[in-house]
């Protein structure tokens, strides 16, 4: 008797399980299904917004090859230089806005440095005339030199080579290459957040190899105008700057005659390399894109592109850590 209740009871245990675990096994499908939907959605959000972000692109690259049959200067006054935003209509809630940038608005840093790896000390000259100008230490243009020349000796005065970054923890080393991006100054000696923030709407890292690539006169920002030289009278820099708004310096020989000798070729008028950054929501799937396009070989080319937030975004909190520990 005693078995047989204790057998029915074993019985009703396991029919109780049977029927908690079904449930547990039920919700669990459904909140996979859930999930799956969502990611689902997300994903295709995310490939739409990239169809759309490389058609703009597309459509960036034929705005400028007719700017360049058009115009032989380069100024903000121009149509690729406007802010492009748009939602579009019947498509749910799709939106994208970007802009494109001349990149030779700002100095190059990877003009420091020959095709050879060795120190160009003329832009080294520049970017410490920058840095002074920002306020910024401009022995940082030593510790920038030593992170993309190409051998491991640091400069005499400030530099910084693997000695500086192995007794990091975690240690790295001095990679003795031009800058890939010029976010990676982050991981360079010196180069904390507040630098990076004061500095980094007025620098780029162009690719490599070529001639230095010159300040464009029409597009530059007021510190990058007054670093070409350290007797540069502020007023004509005043002057260009005004003239921008105004379709910029059309004589270059005049305003190359302002200059130092060694400084005038590093001046121009027109740009290759310019810069586009867009954001594209498709239904809530947020898409980013920058791509480097570059003019100089007659045609268009996306030299570069890059998905998700810019990587200074999540850089600069490093570096600030850094800083702090
Ligand atoms: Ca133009
Ligand atoms: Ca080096």
């Amino acid at each position: 008797m005693s078995s047989c209740r204790s057998q029915k009871g074993l019985a009703l245990i396991s029919a109780l399980l049977v029927v908690s675990l079904a449930g547990v096994l039920g919700a669990g499908r459904m909140f996979t299904l859930q999930v799956e939907s969502q990611s689902s959605k997300a994903l295709i959000g995310n490939a739409r917004g990239r169809m759309l972000a490389l058609g703009i692109e597309e459509l960036a690259a034929e705005m400028l090859a007719a700017d360049a049959a058009a115009s032989a200067s380069d100024h903000p006054g121009e149509d690729w230089a406007q802010k492009i935003g748009q939602s579009i209509p019947g498509s749910g809630q799709t939106t994208f806005q970007g802009r494109m940038e001349d990149m030779q608005g700002r100095f190059n840093v990877n003009n420091m440095i020959t095709f050879q790896g060795a120190a160009d000390m003329i832009a080294v000259d520049q970017f410490q005339r920058l840095l002074r100008i920002l306020e910024l230490d401009e022995t940082l243009a030593y510790k920038a030199l030593d992170w993309m020349d190409s051998d491991n000796l640091p400069q005499p005065l400030a530099g910084a080579e693997d000695e500086a970054y192995t007794r990091l923890d975690p240690p790295y080393q001095a990679p003795n290459r031009p800058l890939e991006d010029v976010s990676e100054l982050l991981a360079v000696e010196g180069f904390n957040a507040a630098v990076w923030s004061a500095l980094a709407p007025h620098v780029t890292a162009l690719p490599v190899p070529g001639p230095p690539t010159p300040i464009n006169l029409n597009t530059a920002s007021e510190p990058v105008l007054l670093s070409l030289a350290d007797d540069l009278d502020p007023a004509l820099a005043q002057l260009w700057l005004e003239g921008q708004n105004n379709g910029g310096v059309s004589n270059l020989s005049e305003a190359r005659r302002a200059l130092p000798a060694n400084m005038a070729s590093r001046v121009a008028i027109s740009s290759n390399w310019f810069q586009l950054r867009l954001a594209v929501n498709v239904d809530g799937a947020r898409f980013f894109l920058t791509s480097l396009l570059d003019r100089g070989a007659g045609t268009v080319e996306t030299r570069w592109r890059r998905q998700g937030i810019p990587a200074e975004a999540w850089l600069a909190p490093l570096a600030q850590q850094r800083a702090e520990s």
